[in-house]
């Protein structure tokens, strides 16, 4: 309990106070906190015997900004700019004491006062941008006016935490200090006084800010790649706009329109949908049922089976959470191919800059390749990865269960098959789980963790620590063919399919998904994927997709033969194809369906509703345990664009009555019955509510 209120404490050093906010996890600018500091810097200003303040935080972090949660709820006074301001001209220098990450407000907060220490590693940054908002606490005014306005826009639109390192000589902090960072920071206090120098407020330095005065070109080109990399994003042009007024505006004036900006924002369909996807994302690592003590097992040593594109993206995703592992292939050449991939991948990324030499050799040496199945015998967490076929992953699990030491978790990397059935052919089936990666593994965020009916839940703990180890999304869903994502998927690609039977074209459909804001339409997705994958799979399940089967049987697999749905003539863009279109026509004729012109508007209902229907069976049926995890699948595993929020919040905000009329009108029309609207979602669009209003709580309000 702090001497201020539950979440702010005052303390003196002497002539210094120390003014500590504690409001774990991550130290969020709540109400409480913003009426706690201006109480505690009023009593510092009028306490004669304090000469000068240290502002500090308790805990893991430095305050990570705004509290999310107060967001969409009515303002309640004091804002944030005036905590600033009442730091800003307390009279008495104010030192920051950054440790962990100050994001945000918290970074805002951190340059409102006259110096900022920090403990060595600590990253800084103005995230908002990934919650569809600009910071809105002086960020876009005083940050350029320590790093410039050029580097400040590429900070603020990015959104990336930068280590102060990188940014210490430009004043953003004052020193980096090792050791104990209070002490370290009352030390800088006394120094300031000692010195006698002077109150310097950021919002007063010009410096930087002349060039761009004299020549805003360079301010305008890197504007301009903004905007053009924006794809209709709000926040980014008003970041822009923002950024541009810290040169051209006076201070005050440049702020009142960045708060007015922030509002604006505030209140955007976009920024609602990505205020849901942050608290979605964290709340899909919840088990409901999981006994709050279920403890993660010691995760020393991992185990790979399967040197192929998967597998070694799996490799590398433990070697870069720093856990060293074992990559068992059973021929020599295939080892070495997958070792040989794994370090181009990663030579790649230190040519683009993303990696030290030094990282990159690290990692690789925590990667052992092995032909010695045995050598799983000390691995705590292994993952097979070998070809989609329910026999040989049979096989390699017996194995595993004769190998593997008491208590290791045996992980299958499947996309559709049944973790239960290959559970049962070991005798520790409360081992056993699944590990959905995507692919490119080392890239791709989302990881499905499949609880089997038998899996553990300490099992399921350790999945989703060593995914969140991996820098992965972990979202558990149940037992069904292909999970939550693929599941969903199926459904579009099979409208897809229909509608070009029906008189669309691949680029006309792809176009639709395209504009809606995903990075590719199904067609160019099936081209990168490989369409021999599907085609190989409907053979084993006796299936047939008219189009895409003949494509695959003239060798027309995608980006990979130079041509699929479209032609690729030796880049990645897909370029519309006549031979294709001959294909679907004829086809149209041999199967005596009549074409049309198919606006997209439907075309996009089409693609989008059947899905929404199919997640609201997958809700109904448990395999997610609520609509935001179906939304995290498809946001991190399937590009769904952040800014819509998901399917399922998305489908809240088109409203569900449309969407089961919609369906009901296409099922009709059809014949199809899997497109008749699903129980749940009829029996929501009855009663006028979404799937949201269909749980518990909604944090994300
Ligand atoms: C802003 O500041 C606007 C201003 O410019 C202007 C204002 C006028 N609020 O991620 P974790 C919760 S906008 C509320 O698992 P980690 C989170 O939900 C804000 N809650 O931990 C979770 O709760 P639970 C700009 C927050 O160690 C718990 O804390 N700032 C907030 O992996 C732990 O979170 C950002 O966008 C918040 N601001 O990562 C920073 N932050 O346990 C957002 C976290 O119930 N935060 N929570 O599930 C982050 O990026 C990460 O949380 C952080 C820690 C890197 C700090």
């Amino acid at each position: 309990m702090g001497s201020v209120n539950p979440s702010i404490d005052l303390a003196h050093d002497g002539e210094i106070a120390v003014v500590t906010i504690d409001n774990p996890p991550v130290n969020a600018l709540k109400h409480e906190v913003r009426a706690g500091l201006i109480e505690a810097f009023q009593r510092v200003k009028n306490d004669a015997g304090v000469k000068a303040a240290v502002l500090a935080c308790a805990g893991r972090t430095f305050s990570a900004g705004a509290d999310i949660s107060e967001f969409g709820k009515p303002r309640r006074s004091p804002g944030l700019i005036e905590v600033i301001e009442t730091i800003e001209s307390v009279g008495k220098p104010v030192v920051a004491a950054l440790h962990g990450t100050p994001l945000g407000g918290g970074f805002e907060l951190a340059l409102g006062c006259h110096y900022r220490v920090a403990a060595p590693g600590t990253r800084v940054g103005l995230p908002e941008i990934k919650l569809g908002l600009l910071p809105g606490a002086g960020g876009t005014q005083r940050l350029p006016r320590l790093i410039g306005p050029e580097r400040a826009l590429q900070l603020i639109v990015s959104g990336n935490p930068t280590p102060v390192e990188e940014l210490a000589q430009d004043g953003v902090v004052d020193a980096i200090v090792p050791g104990d960072l209070r002490q370290e920071a009352i030390a800088f206090a006394r120094k300031v006084l000692s010195e006698r120098r002077p109150l310097t407020r950021v919002r007063d330095r010009e410096d930087r800010l002349s060039a761009a005065r004299a020549d805003a070109g360079a301010f305008t080109r890197a504007a301009d790649a903004s905007t053009k990399r924006a794809r209709g994003l709000r926040a980014v042009p008003a970041c822009v706009e923002s950024v541009r007024n810290s040169f051209e505006k006076p201070f005050d004036e440049g702020q009142a329109r960045e708060l007015a900006l922030f509002m604006e924002l505030l209140t955007s369909e976009e920024s609602r949908a990505q205020r849901h996807i942050f608290f979605a994302e964290r709340e899909a690592q919840k088990v409901p049922d999981m006994p709050a003590g279920s403890k993660p097992r010691d995760i020393r040593r991992g185990g790979v089976i399967g040197a192929g594109t998967m597998g070694g993206g799996i490799a590398m995703n433990f070697a870069n959470a720093g856990v060293s592992v074992t990559l068992v292939e059973t021929a020599p050449d295939a080892l070495d191919r997958g070792l040989a991939t794994i370090r181009k991948n990663y030579a790649n990324t230190v040519s683009r800059g993303g990696l030290s030499q030094e990282e990159m050799d690290r990692r690789v040496g925590l990667i052992t390749g092995t032909t010695d199945f045995n050598a799983l015998a000390d691995a705590d967490f292994i993952i097979e990865a070998v070809f989609e076929e329910m026999g040989l992953k049979k096989r390699v699990f017996a194995e595993l269960d004769r190998i593997a030491k008491p208590g290791a978790i045996l992980a299958t990397n499947t996309s559709t098959l049944d973790v239960n059935e290959i559970a049962a052919t070991t005798k520790r089936p409360q081992d056993v789980l699944g590990t959905h990666f995507f692919s490119p593994a080392n890239v791709m965020k989302l990881l499905e963790i499949v609880r089997g009916e038998k899996t553990a839940f300490d099992a399921l703990a350790t999945a989703i620590a060593l995914g969140r180890r991996m820098a992965k999304v972990p979202v558990v869903v149940g037992v069904c063919y292909g999970f939550v994502g693929n599941r969903m998927l199926h459904l579009r690609s099979v409208e897809a399919e229909r509608l070009i039977l029906e008189g669309a074209l691949p680029q006309d459909v792809d176009a639709a998904l395209t504009e809606f804001g995903f990075p590719m339409g199904p067609f160019a997705m099936s081209d990168l994927a490989g369409i021999d994958v599907g085609w190989r799979i409907r053979k084993g399940r006796g299936e047939r997709a008219e189009i895409s089967d003949t494509l695959a049987e003239m060798g027309r697999f995608g980006q990979k033969t130079g041509s699929g749905y479209f032609r690729y003539e030796g880049g990645r863009t897909p370029v519309p194809d006549p031979e294709v279109e001959k294909i679907i026509i004829d086809a149209s004729n041999r199967l005596g369906i009549q074409r049309r012109t198919i606006d997209s508007q439907e075309i996009l209902e089409r693609l989008i509703f059947p899905m929404i229907n199919e997640g609201a069976r997958i809700l109904e049926e448990g395999i997610a345990y609520r609509p935001g995890d179906i939304d995290v699948v498809w946001v991190y595993g399937y590009g769904w664009p952040v800014w819509r929020g998901g399917p399922m919040f998305y489908a809240d905000q088109v409203g569900l009555g449309y969407i089961g009329d919609r369906l009901a009108h296409y099922a009709a029309r059809s014949g199809d019955k899997a497109l008749e609207p699903a129980p749940l979602l009829a029996r929501l669009a009855r009663e006028g509510r979404g799937f949201a209003e269909n749980k518990s709580e909604d944090k994300a309000a």
